[in-house]
């Protein structure tokens, strides 16, 4: 009669033939019969304490992981917080964050009834995980000196186990909680939660800038979307989300004191950011750990939005637009450039860096953008060229470097003022304007920091060091992930930087390619690197398959600097990427289940 009661579900609740053992130092587990093996009865035992970094990603500098794990329920978790009133503010966000991501195990039945509340062992029900958390400093924004350092130690006395969390602010305690999250894991056979019952982890960050780029003009991309990879960034400690919100093509940013910039530059109506959205958005980043860093994109990439001007009396804001190739495949410059002819546009400009501090603000850094100015642009526009002439500057070459690096020197003014006379460090794309021998003629290596686009065999990089630039790695041919379907055939179609595999993304070693370029350098002016995916061909659809898990490659290289290539971190980024999946982030498969039956 038992039998028949349990029906159908019993035959998967029958234990499992399968017991698994720790393979390597690697976090691999393997599958055996249980007859005869002395190694861990649960999968997620296993993972969770194999080799020294368990499924921890990335790589923390220093931990170690005991080989007991505890059982619990998430109801029996409690915290303190022992911070600075605004600190602790931020915290427990950090900690609804936290507990939100650990929901995501929660199993239900098909009727949408949750199993934790079911019948559990006395043990588990009475195992208690106490967060104890100490923050001596105040500081509750980013910047490129925050010490994101932390200690985890976590310890099991009979019925509780206390995780005890030590930084010096907020964004340390939060990585903290996102490597406590990584020491759980739901366990399929208990259906409880199991955490690692002792630990000892000293962690901080190979570089203070690890960034994702995100174009929100080729295409458009929803809030909702944007959340889902501050999510991700923050299960990969990334701390910056760099946002090319505008470009030639549109304008989707709604700024009360301009409202025709996006009445025109708008794809549609509902394709717009307003105040609220980009608030909510810097918010939801902070609680994560995350700064998000506009950028306005000038004086090229710009199109879109500034088609006013004429019937309102200021002139042409932007010249070329519209211009070959622009129609004919409509892909980049010249499709529109500001018109350093007409001071009216310096006004608008100044408006537009305000409403950028008021809304993204306050900002520890600024993008200016900068990148692929096309001179035959301006060269080529009467309004322009009868400008220069009349001004004495000339028409050659070097007088249009000049006159765009003095538009450079008028929107630092701008931005200085917009920012009420605070000068913040800018930073700009790599272009004409820092070539060979130019970038300390234009560019004052204590304003500007660079952010490199071009190849990294680029010997510019090693100039830029020389000439004591601060740099920040995007080099195409490793961390560009727009490109996502080997599209690099023919005319029209080749945009996109050719598809880098995940591999590539993490054997990107900006330190090597330093030190490929230059004899000596100063390790300080290495900030970090970025993934960027400009979205020609991207939009909410195949974003989260574009950027993860290839950011979370680039996330270990820039937090960890491993001294290692790709190879001994597949194991832990399946299972990172599992995490993902698992925290709602649609991240690309990277292998076959059977090679790892072990997530
Ligand atoms: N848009 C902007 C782009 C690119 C850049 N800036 C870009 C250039 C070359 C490739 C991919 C993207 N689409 N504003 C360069 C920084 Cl291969």
């Amino acid at each position: 009669a038992l039998l028949l009661i349990q029906s159908s579900q019993a035959f998967f609740s029958l234990p499992s033939p399968w017991g698994y053992r720790c393979a390597s130092q690697n976090g691999t587990c393997i599958k055996e019969e249980k007859t005869g093996i002395s190694g861990f009865t649960t999968l997620a035992h296993c993972k969770l304490t194999c080799g020294p970094h368990g499924v921890i990603w990335p790589k923390p500098k220093t931990s170690e992981l005991g080989n007991e794990v505890v059982q619990f329920l998430p109801s029996n978790i409690d915290y303190r917080i022992s911070a600075h009133p605004e600190v602790s503010a931020l915290l427990r966000e950090a900690l609804a964050v936290f507990k939100n991501n650990l929901d995501q195990y929660n199993p239900k039945y098909s009727d949408g009834t949750e199993l934790w509340n079911d019948q559990y062992d006395s043990k588990t029900v009475a195992h208690k995980v106490f967060i104890d958390i100490t923050v001596s400093g105040m500081d509750t924004h980013l910047t490129l000196d925050t010490d994101e350092s932390y200690t985890l130690a976590v310890l099991t006395k009979e019925d509780k186990t206390t995780a005890t969390i030590i930084a010096s602010n907020f964004f340390g305690a939060r990585h903290a909680l996102e490597t406590l999250s990584q020491l759980i894991d739901y366990d399929e056979n208990t259906k409880t939660l199991i955490l690692v019952s002792t630990a000892m982890i000293s962690d901080s960050p190979a570089f203070s800038y690890r960034g994702i780029l995100l174009d929100t003009s080729r295409n458009f991309i929803s809030v909702k979307a944007i959340e889902r990879t501050l999510d991700a960034m923050a299960a990969n400690k990334l701390n910056t989300f760099h946002w090319h919100i505008t470009d030639s093509h549109s304008f989707p940013l709604y700024m009360p004191s301009l409202p025709k910039m996006a009445y025109y530059g708008a794809y549609s109506a509902s394709q717009i950011y307003y105040p609220a959205d980009v608030k909510h958005v810097v918010k939801y980043g902070r609680v994560r750990g995350i700064r998000v860093l506009p950028e306005f994109d000038a004086p090229a990439h710009v199109g879109n939005g500034f088609q006013w001007g004429p019937q309102h009396g200021l002139g042409n804001l932007v010249v070329c637009e519209n211009r070959e190739p622009w129609q004919s495949f409509c892909v980049e410059p010249p499709c529109g450039q500001l018109n350093i002819a007409n001071p009216n546009m310096y006004d608008v400009l100044g408006q537009i860096y305000k409403e950028m501090v008021d809304l993204f603000g306050p900002i520890d850094l600024f993008h200016y953008g900068g990148d692929e100015v096309n001179l035959n642009c301006w060269n080529t526009t009467d309004e322009v060229t009868d400008w220069m002439t009349e001004n004495g500057f000339g028409l050659d070459e070097k007088a249009y470097y000049n006159q765009w690096s003095v538009f450079q020197e008028k929107s630092q003014d701008l931005l200085t003022k917009a920012n009420n006379g605070k000068k913040v460090p800018g930073i700009i794309w790599t272009s004409h304007l820092t070539e060979a021998g130019r970038a300390d003629v234009y560019l004052n290596p204590h304003d500007y920091i660079i952010q490199i686009w071009t190849t990294g065999v680029d010997p510019l990089i090693g100039e830029l060091l020389d000439k004591n630039f601060r740099v920040i790695f995007s080099n195409y041919d490793h961390w560009y992930l727009d490109c996502g379907f080997g599209a690099w055939v023919g005319e029209g179609n080749n945009w996109c930087s050719p598809y880098k595999g995940w591999q590539a993304v993490y054997d990107n070693s900006p330190i090597k390619i330093a030190t490929n370029l230059t004899t000596s350098f100063d390790r300080k002016l290495v900030l970090g690197g970025e993934a960027a995916l400009w979205t020609e061909q991207a939009d909410d659809a195949v974003l989260d398959s574009r950027l993860w898990p290839r950011g979370s490659a680039l996330a270990e290289r820039l937090w960890s600097d491993p001294d290692h290539n790709w190879q001994p971190a597949e194991t832990r980024l399946i299972h990172q990427r599992q995490r993902l999946v698992q925290r709602g982030i649609q991240a690309d498969r990277i292998q076959p289940q059977w090679c790892h039956q072990n997530e």
